[in-house]
């Protein structure tokens, strides 16, 4: 069996406002990503401030808070083979315009304050942690598609 990933995506404020969840979402289920949670959320302060701790103390981090509680947003998980790295790279690097292009960042996006998604890192624990934060074990589902093997190359 071909070993799988889950890692956690934001679909932030500023996406949400420019009606471009669908898009983003999109991108990453073309990609051949599975969903396995979604759910529209009014982000707590406390979920905002526990979810970008490591920033905590940094000039950016109430402005950062406050703009991820600042409209609702679409968490989702995705799972696939090496997850947490394939969307990193399909989301593209923090700052828009250091982001290549056919990013997400790179082609919706300016701004490191509005750079539109959230992904988890590849620092190990990053992303179940993250998915742990989000979605309660019983918000996830998991499910196989009839098209899986056209994505996922058995060993
Ligand atoms: P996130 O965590 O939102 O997916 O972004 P990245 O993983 O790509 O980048 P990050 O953790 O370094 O930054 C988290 C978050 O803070 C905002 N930010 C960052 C900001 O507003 N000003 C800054 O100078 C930096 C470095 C953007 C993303």
């Amino acid at each position: 069996m071909v070993e799988l990933q889950r890692t956690l995506v934001l679909v932030k404020p500023d996406a949400m406002q420019r009606g471009l969840a669908g898009e983003i979402i999109s991108r990453l289920e073309r990609r051949g990503l599975r969903i396995v949670g979604m759910k529209l959320i009014a982000v707590p302060r406390a979920l905002a401030e526990e979810h970008y701790a490591e920033h905590k103390g940094k000039g950016f981090y109430s402005g950062l808070v406050e703009y991820i509680c600042s409209s609702p947003i679409l968490a989702a998980v995705f799972e696939g083979p090496s997850a947490v790295k394939a969307v990193r790279q399909t989301v593209g690097k923090t700052n828009p315009v250091e982001a290549m292009p056919g990013t997400i960042r790179a082609d919706l996006g300016l701004m490191t304050g509005r750079n539109l998604i959230h992904a988890s890192d590849e620092e190990p624990g990053s992303a179940p942690r993250e998915v742990a934060l989000w979605f309660k074990p019983e918000e996830l589902a998991g499910w196989s598609r009839e098209l899986d093997r056209w994505y996922f190359e058995e060993d």
